[in-house]
């Protein structure tokens, strides 16, 4: 078959994410009402705010504003991670970064399955956080092996949507038909099942293991837990949430508000008690509560070098260190005002960002560039480019996610402040080993993403490559 009859990966990602959105929104009538709040806001702000509007055309994303940006899902097994990393390949979703959550208390760890190219994410950003259980890290063997049994049972995906993938890996793509139904069959493994595939009795153990055990290990398969659309102002959002009956978790996660956004910002509304049916004596099963499922909405901003990177984390770390927001939340104001104070040492122009080497830029050649090319001087560095005003620096967006923020959603979602010690520590290998790839580093992501940007610049205007 040739290649022009198949559907390119980003088109099967957008009629996936596009079917994932519906579902959820049907599945979870709350995540709805907050997508309205979400775009009532950001058109609040287009219109307040004219300069961010024309951003957003010149940069090709006002149509796309309200679009799902990310998912997560967590799973029980290596095989599923394994062929978790397959389908996300047909929908040009590739694993980046390592996170280990088990620092922070949550016995998982993760990658980002997403697009990598500008273009792919341009056309469409979808990605998904995926969890893989630390099933080593249950100290009880008796109910690591009860775990593992259960587990070993489920099959998560569904024969048809192996097959549509299999063809895809051996044809290099799907047509049409196999596109829709690949979709359809690729969905069903993130749908809600109210029916546990175990006894009250076996939830409740697990459960008090950790409550995201019991979570990954008692259903059928590993249910979307929320999606997250991309706000222009998550500040307004988190405010307003209360207004619409949506109960927002206590503060929100990251950086705090700034001139110059910087990595990721991110909160969530608080999962929904919801109905489900244990295996039990009467048909119908023993009739109980879980809770998992959520919304979250995030704002994004420029990429940090590890420098940038590690100062984020540093400062991050002292205000944690000064102030614990408890599950309730009643010193959220005391720890967004340590964040405002401590952070004020992390520059907030992106002149500084930039020749501090604190965070990552795209450089495009102006028009004093172009009339200038053939007649610069050899030896220029980028910054005296920038100077002369030949070359014009733009932010690199973060597009990944962050181990401490993932922490404090997991945290606010299991309903209190669980929190465990594991002895156990980061196995990247091992992760990479269930995945049967390796995760892609994000830093090196953005790093050549500026340096190509920089080769093209120099090119056009004449001069040998350059480092920045
Ligand atoms: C994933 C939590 C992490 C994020 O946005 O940082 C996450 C989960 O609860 O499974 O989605
Ligand atoms: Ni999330």
């Amino acid at each position: 078959m040739s290649a022009d009859a198949f559907v390119h990966p980003d088109e099967i990602r957008s009629m996936f994410s596009g079917a994932m959105s519906d579902m959820y929104r049907a599945e979870v009538p709350q995540y709805g009402t907050l997508m309205e709040l979400v775009s009532d806001i950001n058109q609040e702000r287009l219109a307040a705010d004219p300069v961010l509007r024309d951003g957003l055309v010149r940069s090709d994303d006002l149509d796309r504003i309200d679009l799902e940006r990310h998912g997560a899902i967590r799973l029980g097994e290596p095989e599923e991670l394994f062929n978790m990393r397959r389908l996300f390949a047909v929908m040009g979703m590739h694993p980046v970064g390592y996170y280990d959550l088990s620092v922070a208390g949550v016995p998982v760890h993760s990658t980002a399955f997403r697009p990598i190219d500008d273009d792919a994410l341009r056309r469409n950003p979808f990605r998904v956080f995926t969890s893989l259980l630390r099933l080593e890290l249950i100290e009880d063997a008796q109910l690591r092996t009860e775990a593992e049994a259960i587990l070993a049972k489920r099959e998560i995906f569904t024969p048809d949507a192996l097959k549509l993938i299999y063809l895809a890996e051996k044809n290099g793509g799907l047509d049409r038909v196999q596109a829709e139904q690949f979709v359809a069959e690729a969905l069903e493994t993130f749908r809600w099942h109210s029916d546990a595939t175990v006894s009250l009795e076996t939830y409740q153990k697990l459960h008090d293991a950790h409550r995201l055990i019991a979570d990954v290990v008692c259903f059928k398969g590993p249910h979307i837990n929320h999606l997250t659309p991309r706000t222009l102002d998550i500040d307004a959002v988190q405010r307003a949430m209360p207004e619409r009956g949506i109960s927002p978790k206590a503060i929100v996660e990251g950086p705090p508000s700034r001139k110059c956004p910087i990595l990721l910002r991110q909160t969530s509304f608080k999962a929904l008690e919801e109905q489900v049916y244990f295996v039990g004596s009467n048909p119908k099963g023993t009739a109980g509560t879980h809770t998992a499922r959520f919304g979250e909405i995030e704002q994004r901003g420029i990429a940090l070098t590890a420098e940038g990177r590690r100062l984020y984390d540093t400062l991050l770390a002292s205000v944690r260190h000064a102030v614990q927001v408890s599950a309730g939340g009643s010193n959220a104001r005391d720890y967004e005002t340590e964040l405002a104070e401590r952070f004020a040492a992390f520059p907030d122009d992106y002149e500084t960002l930039r020749v501090e080497k604190l965070a990552f830029f795209r450089y495009s050649v102006t028009d004093a560039g172009r009339d200038a090319a053939g007649k610069v001087d050899r030896d220029v560095s980028v910054n005296e480019l920038v100077d002369q005003g030949y070359l014009h620096a733009d932010p690199i967006i973060y597009e990944d996610f962050l181990p401490v923020s993932a922490a404090g959603i997991f945290q606010s979602n299991l309903g209190s402040d669980e929190q465990k010690n594991y002895a156990e520590q980061s196995n990247q290998d091992v992760f990479e080993k269930c995945l049967g790839a390796s995760v892609a580093d994000e830093l090196a992501l953005y790093a050549a993403h500026q340096q190509a940007s920089i080769d093209q610049a120099f090119e056009t205007l004449g001069i040998r490559k350059n480092v920045a």
